[in-house]
């Protein structure tokens, strides 16, 4: 008996339980371009692009391999448009009365694949190391969920930078050697870029006719799109870019994009790359004396701490989890995310860099982007809304937890223990936007002051009741406590009028 196999557009390998499940001789794999996964958001249309491209290549390589697979082009006159409609279309065509999947990584999904006519069998994603029922027991009875514990028992667990069952280098974590300032020269070219091939060019062509009016420049378009292209660019980046990641991973420069960042979150995400050979190419550099611990450890700890702890988190706190506003914050997202002109350098570069890489690197996500929405009161749907729609690595498993939780603070304290704001002078110090910046970073108040300053203790006085107890913020309130009450009448005033005029659409 016929059985469908679907294969979405975030779950591009070959080892995917679903096909491994699946009897090539018998059952057909479902691969649907559609406007439903295309429009739900307004994704970026390099996302898109990225996306359509890896699966056009990735289903002539399963046919290659001798799979039937039925796959449905955006065009296609008899496309219905969705997910369980295209499931439908093929159980007609082909008899077949069952489907097998892996578990999307949006529960919005993963109800409309449950509420479908047919019977569909949803597969656990174990291509993510971290098994969800391991991670609810873990979490049972801990008042916190600390990534940095869950990270530990990951690398015990794993065996990665292990060394005798003591953690590699003697230390669980060196972060405290990765704070470096932004370096006066990068000494890496950048992430390894391809030229587009027929099949991309065709698809860039359909991404420009269909969705060129979407905020984001589809070219110059130089992701890699298949595996193989992938595991260049992996190896690219350890080889001329890791040895120094860790010292610079959170600086930001005005002219140098991708500092010695990977970007590779995104090939990780579609499925071109499995985290765990990410991990083994990294630690080898290690082992093998090319890059130090704090790089390599740091490396490590995105990939198996960070990024697998976020997914548990999304999917053990449920499908409300993406709305929650812990902080009440109201605001509507100004059109400076949108590319309005704006006088803050940090920010419209951030921007700029944005709609045209769809990619930023982490530090200006949380620190720059993150941050002044934050500071500003966004509404956290909205931002996270703008992070799903604007990067090319964003799926709601990630953004969710990103953003809500770490970077707004709307989950209340579930992610992190502290909010991540921060004045103009922790952007100063990591970067070297200010020198240039319209604002001036060391003035605090009046004409000309960057608008970090104020709204920083803004943000900290309108929501003292939350956070005076916590005593990682103790001492942020002791400082605001000894300002002069003038002082302090001032702040206020002049982040209620940048906050009124922010509103007003004015450019700030
Ligand atoms: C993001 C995305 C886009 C833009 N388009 C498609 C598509 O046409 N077909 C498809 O199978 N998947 C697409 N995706 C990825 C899905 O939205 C993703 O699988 C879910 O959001 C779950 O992560
Ligand atoms: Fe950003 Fe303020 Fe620095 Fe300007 S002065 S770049 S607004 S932090």
């Amino acid at each position: 008996m016929t059985r469908l196999v679907l294969v979405l557009g975030d779950q591009l390998s070959e080892t995917l339980s679903a096909l491994k499940e699946a009897d090539r001789e018998t059952d057909v794999v479902v691969m649907a371009e559609v406007a439903d996964e295309a429009t739900y958001v307004q994704h970026h249309p390099k996302k898109i692009a990225f996306i359509f491209a890896a699966m056009r290549k990735f289903a002539a390589r399963l046919q290659e391999d001798g799979w039937d697979v039925r796959y449905t082009q955006l065009d296609d006159t008899d496309n219905s448009g969705s997910i369980p409609g295209e499931l439908t279309r093929r159980a007609e065509e082909t008899g077949a009365t069952e489907v097998i999947a892996t578990q999307p990584g949006e529960f919005r999904l993963i109800e409309a694949l449950d509420e479908m006519g047919l019977k569909v069998r949803q597969l656990a994603d174990d291509r993510f190391l971290t098994d969800l029922g391991w991670f609810e027991e873990w979490a049972k009875g801990r008042k916190t969920l600390r990534m940095e514990y869950f990270y530990r028992e990951m690398r015990k667990h794993l065996g990665i930078l292990m060394e005798d069952g003591e953690p590699a280098g003697g230390q669980w974590n060196f972060d405290h050697d990765n704070r470096k300032p932004a370096p006066d020269e990068v000494a890496f070219g950048g992430p390894m870029e391809f030229t587009p091939d027929e099949t991309v060019e065709e698809v860039l062509d359909l991404v420009e006719r269909r969705f060129g009016n979407s905020f984001g420049d589809v070219r110059p378009f130089w992701f890699a799109t298949d595996q193989g292209q992938a595991r260049r660019a992996l190896t690219h980046f350890v080889k001329h870019a890791l040895p120094r990641f860790g010292d610079f991973q959170d600086a930001m420069m005005g002219d140098n994009r991708f500092l010695y960042h990977s970007v590779i979150s995104g090939y990780m995400n579609i499925g071109l790359l499995d985290p765990r050979e990410v991990c083994e190419a990294v630690e080898e550099a290690w082992r093998e004396g090319h890059a130090p611990i704090n790089a390599v450890e740091g490396y490590i700890r995105q990939v198996i701490g960070w990024r697998e702890y976020m997914r548990a988190i999304y999917f053990r706190e449920g499908p409300d989890y993406p709305r929650r506003n812990w902080l009440n914050h109201q605001r509507k997202l100004p059109p400076l995310y949108w590319g309005q002109e704006t006088k803050m350098r940090c920010l419209s570069k951030a921007v700029e860099e944005t709609k045209e890489e769809a990619y930023a690197h982490h530090i200006q996500r949380l620190m720059v982007t993150g941050n002044f929405a934050l500071l500003c009161g966004i509404d956290p749907a909205e931002v996270e809304d703008w992070y799903m729609r604007v990067y090319f690595d964003a799926f709601e498993w990630v953004t969710a937890p990103n953003t809500v939780g770490m970077s707004q603070f709307a989950d209340g304290g579930v992610i992190a223990s502290k909010p991540y704001v921060s004045s103009g002078s922790y952007i100063d110090r990591m970067s070297d936007y200010c020198g240039d910046c319209h604002y001036s970073v060391k003035q605090k108040t009046g004409e000309g002051a960057c608008p970090f300053n104020v709204l920083y203790w803004h943000f900290m006085d309108r929501h003292r009741e939350r956070f005076e107890k916590n005593p990682r913020m103790a001492q942020m309130y002791g400082t605001w406590d000894r300002m002069k009450d003038d002082k302090k009448a001032t702040i206020r005033d002049e982040a209620e009028d940048f906050l009124k005029r922010l509103s007003d659409g004015e450019v700030v």
